[in-house]
């Protein structure tokens, strides 16, 4: 299996700031002012000088995420007491007892102020995904999984999945694991998702990736699959200690659909909240275990499962294709 060339190793900021240096912008693909984050789409010159990539000729797609980090309680508190002094200001209005204005706090220890993520080269797929889109409502009954669904994920390329099976087989992030069970049958990794920089526990998020290959979704999920779930839930907490978060600060959960069939579950602060966890897409991992558990061994199997998709969603396109009885031309 060779390392994938898609996803650039983090940590490695030289060929992160290469591939910054060559972007070229050509659209705004989203933003969002709540989180303070902007979706960029644009082209990257080749050659490459990925470690584990070949020459790539010519441009190739690049999707650039840019996201203004949130101030850290403990860096205001002790690390970083001129913080406010340090303030330089551009503008400002007074009335009464009310004041603000906009400008720049320069912090006396160096702190990124922004994160940026770069997928490259992104396919169509990454370009729809992170594309201000429409959101459509789907009712998903065990015949549609069957009909509409199951061939779709059965028709995802594996390539889609390299980014899974290097973090498995410790070809990239291993440095960042932070709890690993091994065993083939219930076991799984923990690690950062690649939306968390691992620094700020308020906003805590990590994401367990089991090692069996055969789980796909939220669908697949029976009775058999209980030790394995029952042990994420319980590790999870042994995980999240080591970022100070306790039992009770956790959100644990499932995505339906998720953006990769490859079975992981979502562990974030209870008080970090993002779209991810949006009813529509997020089960609760304690709700699926009980109910496999006290209601039904194939509850996944029997239930109609309601999900949101985007209008540009490929999936999108089949449902839409089936309901107008149109052929497909994905
Ligand atoms: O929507 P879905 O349930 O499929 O979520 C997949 C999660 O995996 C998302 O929260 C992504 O941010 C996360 N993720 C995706 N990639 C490509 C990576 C990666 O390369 N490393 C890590 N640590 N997380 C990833």
């Amino acid at each position: 299996m060779s390392p994938a060339p898609t996803q650039v190793a983090a940590g490695n900021k030289e060929v992160i700031s290469g591939l910054l240096r060559r972007f070229r912008l050509e659209e705004v693909l989203n933003e969002d002012t709540n989180s303070k984050t902007i979706w960029l789409l644009g082209a990257i010159a080749g050659p490459d000088k990925l470690a584990n990539a070949g020459s790539i000729p010519g441009e190739t797609a690049a999707v650039v995420t840019l996201e203004r980090l949130a101030f850290s309680s403990q860096d205001i508190r002790s690390t970083d007491p001129m913080l406010l002094s340090s303030a330089v200001l551009n503008s400002g209005e007074h009335n009464d007892i009310y004041s603000w204005a906009t400008g720049t706090l320069h912090s006396s220890i160096f702190k990124p102020d922004t994160r940026v993520a770069i997928i490259y080269p992104a396919t169509q797929k990454h370009i729809d995904k992170y594309r201000r889109q429409q959101c459509k409502w789907v009712s998903e009954t065990p015949e549609k999984y069957a009909t509409i669904t199951r061939p779709f994920i059965d028709a995802q390329p594996a390539s889609r999945l390299q980014w899974v099976y290097n973090i498995l087989s410790k070809q990239v992030e291993s440095e960042r694991i932070v709890f690993e069970d091994a065993d083939p049958e219930n076991g799984f990794i923990i690690l950062p998702d690649l939306k968390w920089d691992a620094t700020n526990p308020d906003n805590m998020y990590l994401v367990a990736i089991v090692h069996r290959r055969d789980i796909k979704s939220l669908r697949d999920l029976t009775a058999k699959h209980l030790p394995l779930l029952k042990n994420i839930r319980d590790n999870s907490i042994v995980a999240a200690q080591a970022y100070g978060v306790s039992a009770e600060q956790l959100r644990l959960y499932i995505h339906y659909q998720p953006s990769y069939y490859h079975f992981h579950v979502h562990i974030t602060n209870v008080n970090f909240e993002g779209k991810g966890m949006l009813a529509g897409r997020a089960h609760l991992l304690d709700t699926v275990v009980d109910n496999i558990e006290c209601i039904a061994p194939d509850y996944y199997q029997r239930a109609s499962i309601p999900f949101t998709l985007g209008s540009g969603d490929i999936l999108w396109k089949h449902w839409h294709a089936q309901s107008q009885s149109l052929p497909l031309s994905e």
